[in-house]
């Protein structure tokens, strides 16, 4: 009988395995992409009926933002969110959306995606990892403390940068480059360590730049994506019915994801200006001299990627 009993009671144990899961992002929690995520994690504990439960951990609280991607891969998170340009030392295609003046708009950013959504799924394969969902940032302007009329205006001033496509555009405009993580970004513009940057009016918004910085250029130079990735081994550990409960929530999160983004893109850009922060499109002269660079930035990129970065661009301006 107690046996019997025993049975009964490992089988109700099966039939309600619960697995929990923790995920990292290096973004803060009122990040509209954390947000996005909460309701990710949300919906997949209310599809599962509590199976999978997935723990956000957000403003760089379980891993650094530079360190997400590895941690994932090396199981140490189950999942996790970074910003797909902070892959690029050892996956290259991941750059592919920080390439100034390629993306003119969301649905520019929504067909680059499907190009290059294929190849990461290769790339994060390759290295046990599996990409849920992407969302981009808010198009990225330019944060400048002085009225930016030519490229020459931004030399020898110091821009805050956040990956390899702001140093070497802060490299190309004579500018120094100044690493500094987003988390950083309100303390080093209060102790004037950074003149100007380029990033999303949201982001400008959250760190109250206003207090140091008067002009902001809307010159949409590209859409950065962050990606949400899980470890292969955690998710093929799932029962069948968990594992699309989570590919549904996730391509739920992406809808939403892209749309808030373009929401939160006008937005802010108001509340920029409700600060006093002046909101302009850049000096014609400005507008092409940054193009200009734009096209050498992209010839480098697609000589030192190679046959990947054609396999995207080549069908991108296509089916222009
Ligand atoms: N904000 C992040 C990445 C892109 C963006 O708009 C940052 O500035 O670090």
């Amino acid at each position: 009988m107690k046996k019997l009993f025993l049975v009964a009671l490992a089988a109700i144990s099966v039939a309600h395995a619960q697995t929990r899961w923790q995920l990292a992002t290096g973004y803060s929690a009122e990040s509209f992409h954390t947000k996005n995520i909460e309701q990710f994690a949300d919906e997949v504990a209310q599809a599962t009926d509590g199976a999978l439960q997935i723990d956000v951990h957000s403003d760089n609280s379980l891993f650094k933002l530079a360190d997400i991607r590895q941690a994932v891969q090396d199981g140490k998170a189950e999942a996790g969110e970074s910003i797909m340009t902070s892959m690029v030392d050892e996956i290259p295609i991941a750059g592919a959306d920080a390439i100034p003046f390629v993306v003119h708009s969301y649905a520019d950013a929504r067909r680059l995606w499907q190009l290059q959504r294929p190849l990461i799924e290769k790339q994060f394969a390759a290295r046990g990892m599996r990409p849920l969902y992407a969302v981009p940032w808010p198009p990225q302007g330019l944060f400048a403390n002085v009225p930016v009329r030519t490229t020459g205006d931004l030399k020898g001033t110091r821009m805050r940068t956040y990956n390899q496509s702001t140093r070497r555009i802060a490299q190309m405009l004579g500018a120094t480059p100044v690493d500094v993580p987003m988390a950083d970004v309100n303390q080093a513009l209060a102790r004037r360590e950074i003149d100007g940057m380029i990033t999303s009016a949201v982001t400008g918004v959250e760190n109250r730049v206003w207090g140091q910085i008067g002009f902001y250029y809307s010159i949409d130079a590209w859409f950065p994506k962050n990606i949400v990735l899980v470890n292969e081994q955690a998710f093929g550990a799932l029962p069948s019915q968990v594992r699309s409960a989570v590919l549904q929530a996730a391509a739920r999160a992406e809808g939403r994801g892209w749309a808030a983004s373009e929401a939160v893109a006008r937005e802010s850009t108001r509340e920029l200006q409700r600060h006093g922060v002046k909101v302009e499109r850049a000096p014609a002269a400005f507008e092409s001299e940054l193009k200009r660079l734009g096209e050498k930035f992209s010839r480098e990129w697609v000589q030192s990627v190679g046959k990947e970065a054609n396999e995207i661009f080549v069908p991108y301006y296509l089916q222009r």
